[in-house]
């Protein structure tokens, strides 16, 4: 970009925050005009005011080459996007009212929030303030509120501005990294269904447009990065079609000076044993259903020895009709095409795309290898594979041999005292082996492919970038029957409400006290003792379901007896009358839990003689992801729990640890005390944590309106349930009373000694400055404590505006005094 251009754009923002200025029509190169040009320098000067009258805001990219034809570009600029901005507001009646805050309401309590929101979602208004959170009521319809209007009208602007927004948030956060060169978070929690995935793509949407690259081929790559991964990553659950089976965690990475030059996604614990089997009316991986249904349109369902009358039984569960949908419908066909694009735009290799749809065909015929008991004289346990044809398609597509793969199935060779022997395995053992393999092919292919996406998507690694991360994680959920799964995320969703407790509320709290500074202390529900009871070691609930995973004899009986005996606690108990069963009382709600298969879940075993077959495939990529343990780079925090128990959440000893055998994918390892799913999700947990804390947050709370995922419905007793255990409430009374942002003496006299002290002056770091500023930018309500500055939510916004005013304001009056715009 020239040097004029920056110019100009000083020249605007300087127009922008002081409507009144009128320096530009004292330019002498202005006040010379002649001509018809002085037709255009009363049009300037009309400008100029109207703009106080309707406190526009330009925003206008144009190149200042100092000539009258210039200016009048500059001049048509400003009228479009007047016109522009006095449209879009009329015609989508933006306006912004007191009542876009729920701190600006008058009585506080819980039936006046209620019909606050009802109200507003009534008028189709969705989001809501919190002071500086969101919240999101889903509309379960689509509105036109995401317009490359809208993305223009929440650009740089001050909160209350515009009515509230997903684009304000994702503004607010790139605002934030731009200015205070600080990485920052982007939490969207809530529980399934809420609204979580459709909210992260929406700031992804407004952070490209933020970042404005000149790639266009990187934005449209950072755009597709989501459909590609939710295909692989998402299902239809019982009360989500398109739930996210995974955690994501996707950082924007941006140059200092904001622009978008890539991005990376960390995925946290697919739930890979889905791709076995699904509960009734549920569905597999979405990919399965779009690569049958793109190779059955092709009639290439052959050429990757997929069988043609009925649809693969991995795909074919009982309550989905989905031979049906696949022929007469055209979603998947398209959904497929649209990923194919996908994987063009991001950059992978026809090979590798290739690859993937045949280890695709190959986990959906490994699903049906079937297997039948052989009863001789010697063996009673032996299995076999009656019809080869499924077996010999999966080892065809994987590049193996079928009878190494038959082997491989129905034995396994162990080693006892130095001897090898032959074990042969029963028809259920042979399919439990076949299921692992198949996860375990799923889930490796999987990480592939986000790590592929992070390579090409990586930025120059010279350039010094800034991110804003981005946490959609799968919602709380409660099912009719509930298991491990369920387990670990709420698990997780337990963890993210912890991480919003400390920041709202226990941080702000401890430093009132420590700060001797007098503020009303909230009452909010904690849930630590929760995370202690699962976390806690050696007797939270997963140092146990870890313990019991390591004898052989242990049963889910055994596991139950286990938690009975050792967890006593108020959140856990074990129902009479119900077998295999217990319940947690969530910050969310109650749920039970079916023990069953916890234990082999748990354990998640992927048999060696398995990896050593695979690893003797001629397929490039499968070779890839058996050849060495997949792994990922991770720096995790060694004691985040000891640290969250003092209650202070820092990250304050980071430790690389040995990621090979930390990291490693649970199934690879053979011995006893090898890694489970269990362990394995909790450094994922910690790495999740480390990722997070190192950015300034921004909270979105997701709330779902209804069950029925019906648009304009209302139900009060739903949405009460969830403000509650979000602590809405709560929230709403802590940004009234408290001071969000504490930040000390010095940090904040460097970061505004521009708003009261000239450029040179470099005045010192005190308590007596820092008031100087706070009086200079005419700041009220305020609070000084011992070492720091205690501000409400709104100030900080008011600071930045007036900051990001007066350097605009040098900049320019520099660029005067160099000549630069005589
Ligand atoms: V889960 O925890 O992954 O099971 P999410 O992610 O919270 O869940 P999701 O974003 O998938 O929920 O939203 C569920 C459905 O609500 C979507 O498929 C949309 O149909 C609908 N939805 C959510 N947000 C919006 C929106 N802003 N506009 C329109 C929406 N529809
Ligand atoms: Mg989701």
């Amino acid at each position: 970009r020239s040097f004029s251009y920056f110019i100009s754009q000083c020249l605007i923002k300087d127009f922008e925050a002081r409507p009144s200025v009128t320096h530009l029509l004292e330019h002498p190169f202005i006040k010379q005009a002649h001509g018809k040009d002085v037709a255009l320098r009363q049009q300037l000067a009309a400008l100029i005011q109207e703009q106080q009258e309707i406190g526009c805001k330009t925003k206008t990219n144009f190149s200042f080459g100092g000539h009258f034809t210039a200016l009048r570009g500059i001049i048509m600029s400003l009228t479009s996007y007047r016109h522009e901005r006095i449209n879009t507001r009329k015609t989508l009646i933006i306006q912004s009212c007191p009542d876009d805050d729920l701190v600006n309401l008058e009585f506080l309590d819980e039936e006046t929030i209620i019909c606050h929101l009802q109200k507003r979602y009534d008028e189709l208004q969705v989001y809501t303030y919190v002071g500086d959170i969101l919240i999101a009521l889903n509309p379960f319809q689509n509105l036109s509120i995401y317009s490359p209007q809208f993305s223009k009208l929440y650009h740089g602007v001050k909160r209350a501005d515009n009515p509230p927004h997903i684009f304000a948030t994702a503004d607010a956060a790139y605002q934030g990294m731009v200015t205070f060169c600080k990485d920052q978070c982007i939490i969207i929690s809530g529980e399934s269904g809420a609204g979580k995935t459709e909210s992260a793509h929406l700031i992804v949407q407004h952070l490209t447009f933020l970042g404005k690259a000149n790639n266009r081929s990187l934005r449209e790559k950072i755009l597709q990065v989501n459909p590609l991964v939710e295909a692989f990553g998402n299902a239809c659950t019982a009360i989500n079609d398109n739930s996210s089976r995974f955690g994501k965690y996707l950082e924007m990475k941006f140059t200092p000076t904001g622009a978008v030059i890539g991005a990376k996604i960390s995925e946290y614990l697919l739930e890979k044993s889905r791709v076995i089997k699904q509960a009734v009316g549920e569905k597999n991986f979405h990919i399965f259903y779009y690569i049958y249904a793109g190779l059955y349109h092709q009639n290439k369902l052959k050429a990757y020895r997929l069988p043609e009358g009925t649809p693969p039984r991995y795909i074919d569960s009982e309550n989905c009709k989905v031979m049906q949908d696949i022929v007469s419908g055209k979603l998947y066909k398209e959904q497929f095409d649209a990923i194919q694009e996908c994987f063009r735009n991001i950059g992978f290799t026809e090979e590798e795309v290739n690859s993937v749809y045949r280890i695709l065909s190959a986990i959906l015929n490994t699903g049906n290898i079937e297997f039948a008991a052989i009863t001789s004289q010697h063996q009673t346990d032996k299995s076999e594979v009656p019809n080869s044809e499924a077996l010999e398609s999966a080892a065809s597509l994987l590049s193996i041999g079928p009878e190494e793969l038959q082997e491989a199935l129905t034995s396994q060779c162990v080693v006892t005292r130095g001897e090898t022997i032959i074990r042969t395995n029963t028809v259920d053992k042979a399919a439990d082996v076949r299921d692992a393999m198949s996860k375990a092919l799923y889930g490796r292919l999987f990480s592939w492919i986000v790590n592929r996406i992070n390579s090409l998507l990586q930025p120059d690694m010279n350039i010094c970038c800034m991110n804003v991360g981005i946490l959609d994680i799968f919602g709380f959920e409660n099912f009719k029957k509930n298991s491990f799964e369920q387990l670990c995320i709420n698990i997780a969703n337990e963890q993210i409400q912890f991480y919003f407790n400390q920041h709202i509320f226990a941080l702000e709290q401890m430093e009132y006290q420590s700060e001797g500074v007098d503020a009303s202390l909230v009452e909010y529900e904690d849930n630590r003792p929760i995370l202690d009871m699962f976390l806690q070691k050696p007797m939270g609930l997963l140092s146990l379901l870890d313990e019991e995973s390591r004898f052989p004899q242990a049963t889910d009986q055994t596991l139950v007896d286990k938690f009975e005996d050792n967890l006593r606690c108020k959140y856990f108990w074990i129902p009479k009358r119900v077998e295999l069963c217990f319940g947690i009382q969530h910050y969310a709600g109650k749920v039970m839990y079916d023990v069953n298969g916890f234990l082999e879940k748990n354990r998640d075993t992927l048999p060696a003689d398995i990896v050593v077959v695979l690893r003797t495939s001629e397929n490039k990529l499968l070779q890839q992801l058996f050849s060495s343990p997949l792994t990922k780079t991770v720096m995790f925090l060694a004691c985040v729990w000891p640290v969250h128990r003092c209650g202070v959440f820092t990250v304050n000893v980071c430790v690389q640890v040995d990621t090979m055998e930390m990291m490693r994918h649970p199934e690879e390892t053979t011995n006893m005390r090898r890694q489970t799913v269990a362990s394995y999700f909790r450094y994922s947990l910690m790495d999740l944590l480390s990722k997070m804390v190192v950015g300034q947050p921004h909270f979105v709370r997701c709330i779902k309106p209804n069950d029925d995922r019906q648009a304009l419905r209302f139900c009060k007793e739903r949405v009460m349930v969830q403000l509650r255990y979000t602590g809405i409430l709560e929230t709403v009374n802590i940004r009234r009373q408290g001071y969000s942002h504490r930040i000390l003496f010095e940090e904040f006299v460097n970061r505004y000694y521009y708003l009261a002290f000239r450029a040179h002056q470099m005045p010192e770091t005190s308590k007596e400055n820092a008031v100087a500023i706070l009086q200079r930018a005419k700041l009220e309500d305020w609070v000084l404590g011992k070492t720091k500055v205690f501000l409400k939510y709104y100030h900080v916004e008011q600071l930045n505006l007036l900051l990001r005013e007066v350097i605009a304001r040098v900049v320019v009056m520099q660029a005067y005094t160099k000549g630069w715009l005589g």
